[in-house]
């Protein structure tokens, strides 16, 4: 004991000391992230929430339009840095504190104000003592380091034994976090072969054109407000009725899966993407229609809107008429709906802009009058149908031939074509269109192909929706409405 104390009392060089402590800090947000993984009891979660939550609007949309989604991943890794810095913090005062007492205090301290910082930002007892323990066991290595590391001078030891500590908790942190799915995952939805039959029947209308994406999307767009996903167990999931009612209605995952399944083709379009961008995408759900659950509740008279919220703190409103047709889905192309979209279920709100389509949905409100919506407190219009799109994503060359192609979407009033021209905009020919999937909201593929005129060309291509009207052609940037305008790309000779 003695010895130990001494050997703290050693650690004299203020450098040692601030490395030793930044390691612990490191090593308890590895001990957390062991024993939550990427969820919310892990330190880093509450930090990114607040970095997102407390930038201002017009930020959060600069920072939606310029970086997409790496917006998210600048947060996390700014609230890993702060995570990381406030366990540094505690440990350097168990550290210091520990080196002034004439008994070994400093590695339980240092464990122990760790454990303490973590409960406080995430109220997560489990991951909280994981991570006090990882710092705690940095800090105690580094105490005893002279013995473990012969040689070199003891406060060199002691760091270099405080490093290794580090390295191999941090190690065995990421790999066991990494490990953790967040939510019980439910088996494969029902009703396998219908589900089957359908993907088959997507898989053989997708166009025969490399380099395009499938009708079903192999990876399918994420937006999320908050860059860390809620983990909802299914057992402890509901979505409660609520508001202007007769009398509200709780339903649980039991109760949604005893309901007769449907599965829906269901394209979802994000109103912050760029005019051509890529958060566009289709997948076939499996879940239940809304509006049945919603007159369960018997809604007034006098209703006229709905909020959606979420377990995330997300929340939109929108006329109670687009519930109407709306699904709420637990499934995704034949498997359980994966966190990252929602689970255990979200909602689709056929033809509307991606941010109503509410994930992880808990509650929904009806009301006599209009509420706030996350997106619209920022600026936004997303509450609406889509805009008509047509995007090129793919030029193939084959000698002298030049096969374009993309899709299109223009929400319930369906694609009716989709017009190319090849000489920027003076000559117009129709592109031939994927044969329609089943469903009022789906997206259709189109391919075009000539032969190259021998110079660079302006490739413009524009839809025409179901009513006959052509999409616009003024280009608007995707704030607030969504972006419009006529996809335009050069072709070389
Ligand atoms: N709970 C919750 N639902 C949400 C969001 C969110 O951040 N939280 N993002 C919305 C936005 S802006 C879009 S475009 C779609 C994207 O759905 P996806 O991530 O499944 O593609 O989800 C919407 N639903
Ligand atoms: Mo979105």
């Amino acid at each position: 004991m003695a010895a130990l104390s001494s050997r703290l009392a050693g650690a004299r060089s203020l450098g040692a000391r601030l490395l030793v402590a930044l390691l612990a800090g490191v090593a308890g947000t590895a001990g957390s992230f062991a024993a939550a993984g990427f969820a919310p009891g892990f330190v880093v979660e509450p930090l990114a929430s607040l970095a997102t939550r407390l930038l201002p609007g017009p930020v959060v949309t600069f920072v939606v339009l310029v970086f997409g989604s790496l917006g998210e991943q600048l947060a996390v890794v700014a609230a890993l840095v702060a995570a990381v810095g406030l366990l540094s913090l505690a440990a350097l005062v168990g550290l210091v504190v520990g080196e002034r007492a004439s008994w070994p205090v400093g590695p339980p301290l240092a464990a122990v104000l760790v454990c303490g910082v973590a409960v406080a930002l995430t109220s997560a007892p489990v991951p909280s003592v994981a991570a006090g323990a990882g710092a705690g066991l940095v800090v105690a290595t580094s105490a005893l380091g002279p013995r473990v590391v012969p040689g070199a001078s003891p406060s060199r030891r002691r760091v270099l034994a405080g490093v290794a500590a580090g390295v191999g908790v941090t190690a065995l942190g990421a790999v066991l976090g990494s490990r953790r799915r967040g939510g019980a995952t439910p088996g494969a939805t029902g009703d396998r072969v219908r589900v089957e039959r359908l993907l088959a029947e997507a898989d053989a209308k997708s166009l025969d054109v490399p380099g395009l994406e499938p009708l079903v999307s192999e990876s399918f767009y994420q937006v999320d407000v908050d860059p860390v996903d809620p983990t909802v167990a299914a057992e402890d999931w509901t979505l409660a009725i609520t508001g202007a009612v007769d009398r509200p209605v709780t339903v649980d995952y039991a109760d949604l899966r005893s309901m007769a399944a449907d599965h829906r083709f269901v394209t979802l379009r994000c109103v912050g993407e760029r005019l051509n961008g890529r958060k566009l995408d289709t997948a076939l759900w499996t879940g239940v229609p809304l509006a049945p659950l919603v007159e369960r509740a018997r809604p007034s008279a006098d209703r006229c809107c709905v909020v959606l919220r979420a377990a995330d703190g997300y929340y939109e409103s929108f006329p109670i008429e687009a519930l109407a047709d709306a699904f709420l889905a637990y499934g995704m192309n034949g498997a359980a709906l994966p966190r990252a979209h929602g689970f255990p279920a979200r909602a689709l709100v056929p033809g509307h802009w991606g941010e109503i389509n509410v994930k992880w949905l808990t509650e929904i409100e009806v009301r006599e009058r209009e509420a706030q919506s996350y997106w619209e407190q920022r600026g936004w219009h997303g509450t609406g149908p889509v805009e008509t799109v047509a995007k090129l994503h793919v030029v193939n060359r084959d000698g002298g031939r030049v096969q374009v192609a993309g899709h299109a979407y223009a929400g319930t009033r369906g694609v009716d074509r989709v017009e190319v021209s090849t000489d920027g905009g003076a000559t117009w020919t129709d592109a031939r269109l994927s044969a329609p999937l089943p469903g009022d909201d789906v997206w259709r593929q189109w391919v075009h192909e000539y032969d190259a005129p021998g110079r660079r060309h302006e490739v413009v291509v524009r839809a025409v929706d179901g009513t006959g009207t052509r999409q616009p052609r003024e280009e608007r940037s995707p704030f607030p409405r969504g972006p419009t305008g006529w996809v335009t790309r050069t072709v070389g000779p």
